[in-house]
């Protein structure tokens, strides 16, 4: 197993829930962070906890000037990352496709897509250069199996996970690995976010299911990232053991 006290990663998401739980997984055992969100106390609490371990860093990851400059002017050793876990995203509303908000469309194509192709974009040549790295996605249980009003979410989903592989069919031979984590029901601030700051319908998403948490799914980023350097983990599909697949609709008249 990799000495995690030898990572260096660079979390984007790194506020709330699963990317907040991943710093935390890392840091505790001695990995410098570069904690990227848009909301800055948050960012700040994080470096209050683990003092010189977290750098943190302001970005929204849609803004590609921001992106660019921003990792190409880190400071040491922060500039040294060797995994870059690219796990900012949200989805918004639960509509169907004939009546959803095409802005809120845009905003999880600007996030989940382009803000991701950004990241790996402005972090992988480094990475390929030291011959060492791993980009490590945040997939989803959506970006395989259908469910009605994941119409764009869902999509953007299965454009990470075919990216995924993609690029690791880029890679492969470089020195650095590529990862796709796919949860399933896992509570964080990302219903919160989807029903547009609804407690009450956010809540009822989890209720009686016992989701997984950030710290579940924090875990199998810290397995995928300290397994031998030999050892590529393509993808890590995981649920609530309370949740499974839907049964194929038949919409009878
Ligand atoms: P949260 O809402 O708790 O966290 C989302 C994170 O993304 C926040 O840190 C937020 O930070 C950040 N973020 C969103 N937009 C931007 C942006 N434009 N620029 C920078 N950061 C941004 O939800 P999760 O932890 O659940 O979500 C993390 C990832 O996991 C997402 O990609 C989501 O799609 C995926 N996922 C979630 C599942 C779940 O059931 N919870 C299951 C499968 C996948 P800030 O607002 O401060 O910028
Ligand atoms: C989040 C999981 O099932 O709510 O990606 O789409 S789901």
């Amino acid at each position: 197993m990799l000495d995690p006290s030898t990572l260096t990663l660079l979390v984007t998401g790194a506020t709330s829930g699963i990317g907040a739980a991943t710093v935390r997984r890392f840091a505790s055992a001695g990995a410098r962070v570069v904690a990227v969100g848009r909301r800055a106390e948050r960012l700040e609490a994080l470096k209050a906890e683990f003092g010189d371990l977290i750098h943190p860093l302001v970005l929204d990851v849609r803004d590609e000037k921001a992106t660019f400059e921003a990792f190409a002017s880190l400071p040491a050793p922060f500039n040294a990352y060797n995994v870059v876990f690219a796990n900012a995203g949200l989805a918004l509303g639960l509509e169907p496709a004939y009546a959803a908000d095409l802005e809120e469309w845009k905003t999880m194509v600007d996030t989940n897509i382009t803000g991701l192709l950004v990241t790996v974009r402005a972090s992988l040549p480094a990475m390929i250069e030291r011959k060492q790295g791993h980009l490590v996605f945040t997939g989803s249980i959506a970006g395989d199996y259908s469910y009605p009003g994941a119409n764009v979410y869902g999509a953007t989903k299965a454009f990470v996970k075919q990216f995924s592989l993609n690029v690791w069919a880029d890679v492969a031979g470089t020195g650095v690995r590529v990862t796709n984590i796919e949860p399933g029901l896992t509570e964080t601030e990302f219903s919160m976010v989807r029903f547009g700051g609804d407690k009450e319908r956010a809540d009822k998403v989890y209720a009686g299911a016992t989701p997984m948490t950030g710290e579940d799914i924090a875990e199998q980023v810290f397995f995928a990232c300290t397994l031998p350097r030999h050892v590529n983990i393509n993808r890590i599909q995981s649920m609530s053991s309370q949740q499974s697949f839907g049964p194929l609709a038949i919409k009878r008249d």
